[in-house]
């Protein structure tokens, strides 16, 4: 091989590897983006599952870089989190070590958004100020890293034909959304990711169990999830259990059944902490926990669905 053509090969590759770089940053950061994006759903709020009242947090006051000399959260973790195998133990155990921004041990405490600061010892929000220190009700201190699949099909009319909206000439997706038991929100089926569980393992294992109630068709289920889903967001999540020193932040990835022959064909049955589950058509009017419709905006995007 001459060296032009050598030069020309190594170019190529690079710009390749540069493309899928980007594309993954791009799509990381698209959503939220701190310094940018303001999280809503955890301030100006009364804490889930207690009487604290989150101390008030106007947008302007949102970042830390945000002068608020008043600002004065109460401090609240949940006594129900106490002794719990997926929580840390108290910050004042001595079995306690915490190794903030990496990998400690099995438990992932690095942020999709970078480095996080530390305040007085303690992970700091990387979105910023949420009215409430202390855990709330997470486990863990800093990230709580979770796992969220968006399972969709086309929507189709009872000849089987796709179904498309007739402003927008697009056909309309449907997803797996289900009922959380605790705010009775829609959402995407997901679950917190165990310590050095392969993101993989959480999302089909949230599926099977919040949407299909442990079905007998685990070999189809397992099948569909193997055929690989597309990451479509990785980074915070705007949670009502997030605080100032701890917060959600997820991987999503989708997984479409084109034909609606795999699991487009199941029976949905809701199961453990999910009180109803259903196939939801996918507009702009859709309303879900958390930041989850603007994840699922990425599939539509992906897809080029109707919106
Ligand atoms: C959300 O909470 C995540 O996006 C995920 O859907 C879910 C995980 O928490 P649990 O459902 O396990 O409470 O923030």
């Amino acid at each position: 091989m001459t060296s032009s053509k050598f030069a020309l090969l190594l170019f190529l590759c690079l710009l390749q590897f540069f493309e899928g770089f980007l594309t993954s940053a791009l799509m990381m950061s698209s959503l939220v983006k701190p310094g940018i994006f303001r999280h809503l759903m955890c301030r100006n709020n009364m804490y889930p599952r207690s009487s604290v009242l989150r101390f008030p947090v106007s947008d302007e006051q949102v970042f830390w870089s945000e002068p608020y000399p008043d600002y004065c959260p109460p401090e609240y973790t949940s006594p129900h989190i106490g002794g719990q195998v997926w929580a840390d133990p108290p910050l004042n155990s001595e079995v306690f070590k915490p190794q903030w921004n990496q990998l400690d041990g099995q438990v992932n405490r690095k942020s999709f958004h970078g480095s996080y600061k530390l305040r007085d010892g303690l992970p700091l929000n990387p979105i910023g100020r949420t009215g409430l220190s202390g855990r709330g009700s997470l486990g863990r201190w800093g990230p709580n890293h979770a796992a969220d699949p968006i399972v969709t099909r086309w929507k189709r009319n009872e000849q089987g034909a796709l179904e498309a909206n007739p402003a927008t000439g697009k056909n309309i997706l449907q997803m797996v959304a289900i009922q959380r038991s605790d705010n009775k929100l829609w959402a995407i089926p997901g679950g917190m990711v165990d310590p050095g569980e392969n993101v993989s393992v959480t999302l089909k294992r949230e599926f099977t169990e919040e949407a299909l109630n442990f079905t007998d068709k685990a070999n189809m289920v397992e099948q569909f999830f193997r055929e690989g889903g597309v990451q479509v967001y990785q980074g915070y999540v705007d949670d009502f259990r997030n605080t100032d020193n701890a917060w959600m932040e997820t991987t999503a990835l989708n997984f479409h059944d084109e034909d609606g022959s795999q699991v487009g064909q199941l029976e949905l049955l809701a199961g453990d902490d999910a009180t109803n589950v259903r196939w939801t058509d996918v507009d702009s009017g859709l309303k879900l926990h958390a930041n989850h419709a603007d994840i699922v905006r990425e599939v539509v995007i992906r897809l080029n669905a109707h919106w």
